[in-house]
């Protein structure tokens, strides 16, 4: 009979110098396994990007977003095809901020993505950051340093599902690409999610299908063109038949347009910065909201809102002696 701590115990046994060697080389079971510590906010990611970093800040990362059924999926598909074609290396993350069973939509995500399965020069990764301490904003950031650090020249965020998760990747991309079909009345719901402004380059894909030409007005007149000051970018709209490959080419260019425009106004730089502080800032708050945690079942926390219910003490000062109790310890 296997011990029951099997698992566990050859887990706390990985070498991981090795795994981060692998990893480095490109190996891509030995960057799957280092995400899978992500998932499990191992306590030894610490070490991991300690000796990633001197291997990041290369890789391009493109977001793409929109509604369910847009074509995110069929749309990285192309691309990835279309940046293989150039010869760079490619890493894809799907990322699941909201469902708690990553089952259906990343599944199909696989079948698509079978033609790239097997290639060398592509990482594949879905993700789920449900019930992470800091949530999407702690997880995405430190596996696309993984996928960085492992050889990718350009990283594919899609996300999985609707709302606030969709503008919260926009800012952990370089370039953000907003989808929308013809018919599903997208710009204008996009609008209302304000997720129109996150976006870099709009593509209207199902260009095959009615009413793209209006999905293309909708979009430039909610877009305004003419506002703005001088050299600010202006996200070009482009026609996609993502399942036929058709307009890809057009969404390369505008992409790498983009990125001539990040980097000749330092606005890649700026960028890029304010995502390291957002990322600084939520494992500095997932550290202090884990000794809040500690301290639950413990004394301080109880205590203190027992005094407060006595009316011993108000809950600003209570506050203030918890907060100086974790950052002290
Ligand atoms: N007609 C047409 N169908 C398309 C096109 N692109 C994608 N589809 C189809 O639209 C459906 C949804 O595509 P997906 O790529 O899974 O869409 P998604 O945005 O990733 O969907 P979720 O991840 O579930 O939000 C699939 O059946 C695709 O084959 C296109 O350009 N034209
Ligand atoms: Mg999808």
């Amino acid at each position: 009979v296997a011990a029951p701590t099997a698992a566990p115990a050859s887990r706390r046994t990985v070498d991981l110098p090795a795994l981060v060697e692998r990893a480095l080389d490109g190996e891509q079971r030995a960057v799957a396994r280092l995400i899978t510590l992500v998932e499990d906010a191992s306590p030894r990611l610490r070490e991991v990007m300690a000796a990633l970093a001197p291997h990041t800040g290369r890789a391009r990362i493109i977001g793409l977003t929109g509604s369910p059924g847009v074509g995110k999926s069929t749309s990285v598909a192309a691309l990835v095809t279309a940046f293989r074609a150039q010869g760079r290396r490619v890493g894809v993350l799907a990322v699941d901020p909201s469902s708690p069973f990553s089952g259906g939509a990343l599944l199909g995500d696989r079948v698509r993505m079978q033609e790239h399965a097997t290639d060398p020069g592509v990482f594949i990764r879905s993700m789920a950051s449900r019930g992470h301490l800091g949530g999407l904003s702690w997880a995405t950031p430190q596996a696309l340093r993984i996928l960085d650090a492992a050889g990718a020249e350009v990283i594919l965020v899609e996300t999985v599902g609707v709302g606030q998760a969709e503008v919260e990747v926009a800012s952990l991309a370089d370039t953000t690409i907003v989808l929308v079909a013809p018919g599903m009345g997208d710009a204008i719901q996009a609008a209302k999610a304000g997720i129109l402004e996150v976006a870099d380059v709009f593509i209207v894909n199902k260009a095959d299908r009615d009413g793209a030409d209006n999905a293309v007005r909708d979009l430039r007149n909610m877009l305004s063109y003419g506002d703005g000051p001088h050299g600010a970018w202006r996200p070009p709209i482009v026609r996609t038949v993502a399942s036929r490959q058709e307009g890809v080419g057009d969404v390369l260019a505008a992409v790498e347009a983009h990125h001539e425009w990040l980097e000749s106004t330092g606005e890649l730089t700026r960028r890029r910065t304010d995502r390291a502080a957002a990322e600084i800032e939520a494992i500095a708050l997932a550290q202090v909201r884990a000794r809040f945690g500690d301290l639950h079942g413990a004394v301080a926390l109880p205590a203190l809102a027992g005094r407060v219910v006595a009316g011993e003490i108000d809950p600003y000062s209570a506050a203030d002696e918890l907060v100086a109790s974790v950052t002290e310890a």
